[in-house]
């Protein structure tokens, strides 16, 4: 039986946090034997909002490394960044003629980075959907490993992929999202009731994958915590369920056992074995990043587009040829 394939990204637009890990990452890593993969580094996204040149240079290989120190196989999976094949923005337009304004307008991600700039807001960020759609569809994915924010996006690029079919003939794999049951959405320390994200402008509010141990400690100790004493899952503990989680994840251990070890135990106790249990599941990861070796990944990546364009080039010519394009 043929292998499924899989496609998922990562924008490099900050510094990546235990949320892209244990939300999406972990996954990849977890699923890559069984599949044939594609890892994007989604550089055209991340310029939906303003980036610093010099920054966007760095973090996007930064992001490539991070796929690299977490386990990602290159022998397994395809790792390559977004702008090196033309084919996304050019199948990205073709999805946009495809595409409703309604469909786009009810974006939750859009009405949040929207926010209040009304008539201001960038196109790039109304039709950022198409294009992640063409970055699925290019490549007949099957499943789309992310965390849950993402959902609404890849309901709509199976809308997008039957809607062509429908109009041109079966032509395009309608994916599936894969969303982990628990991690699937990590919240900021600063506010379990908001996700962590890597734009926050406080990088107190998460655990970026580099940080430093002491680091570490810090924002765990400083992380924000629910009224009452005892450490419970539950939904009128939000702080404390999302730390209980990041320490399952981390751990293994599961979170009744953590609430059994933790009864009648102080948050500081919890906390600082918690910080303790984050940095021993990411002290691997850390070793294996500093030693990347710059060039390599550049020459991986290089490799990694070109199996990447000669899939996403047999896509469109199909495409064209299905929508009365004339073949150059
Ligand atoms: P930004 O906040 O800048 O939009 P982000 O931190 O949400 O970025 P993305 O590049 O949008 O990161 O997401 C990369 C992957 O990580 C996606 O699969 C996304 O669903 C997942 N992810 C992002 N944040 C979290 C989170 N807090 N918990 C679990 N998964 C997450
Ligand atoms: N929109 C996603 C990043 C992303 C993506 C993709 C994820 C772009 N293209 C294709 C999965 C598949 C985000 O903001 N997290």
């Amino acid at each position: 039986m043929s292998k499924k394939t899989v496609f998922s990204g990562i924008q490099p637009s900050g510094v990546l946090h235990i949320g892209n890990y244990l939300g999406a990452i972990q996954n990849w890593v977890r699923m890559q034997h069984e599949t044939e993969n594609y890892f994007c580094v989604v550089d055209l996204h991340a310029i939906t909002v303003r980036q610093d040149p010099a920054e966007l240079r760095e973090n996007t290989l930064r992001v490539a490394k991070i796929y690299l120190a977490a386990g990602l196989d290159p022998k397994a999976c395809t790792i390559f960044i977004q702008s090196h094949v033309k084919e996304h923005p050019e199948f990205a337009w073709i999805l946009a003629t495809l595409t409703y304004m309604g469909e786009l307008g009810r974006m939750t991600q859009f009405k949040d980075k929207a926010g209040t700039k009304g008539e201001n807001v960038g196109v790039g960020l109304f039709t950022y959907p198409t294009l992640m759609a063409a970055d699925i569809l290019l490549y007949d994915t099957h499943l789309v490993p992310v965390g849950e924010d993402q959902k609404q996006h890849i309901e709509l690029t199976r809308d997008l992929a039957l809607r062509f079919n429908n109009a041109f003939g079966a032509t395009l794999v309608v994916p599936e999202p894969v969303i982990r049951t628990v991690g699937a959405r990590i919240m900021s320390l600063g506010d379990p009731l908001s996700k962590m994200s890597k734009s926050d402008p406080r990088p107190a509010t998460y655990i970026a994958l580099t940080d430093a141990p002491e680091v570490i400690r810090k924002k765990i100790a400083r992380a924000v915590t629910d009224s009452g004493a005892d450490i419970r899952f539950g939904p009128e503990k939000p702080a404390i369920s999302n730390l209980l989680t990041i320490f399952h994840l981390t751990s293994g251990t599961s979170i009744p056992e953590l609430e059994r070890r933790y009864r009648g135990k102080g948050y500081a106790e919890f906390k600082r074995d918690l910080a303790e249990s984050v940095i021993e599941h990411l002290r691997p990861f850390q070793e294996r990043y500093a030693a990347l070796d710059d060039a390599e990944v550049l020459r991986l990546l290089a490799d990694g587009a070109d199996r990447a364009r000669a899939v996403a080039a047999c896509t469109m010519h199909r495409v064209k040829e299905r929508m009365g394009l004339v073949p150059a």
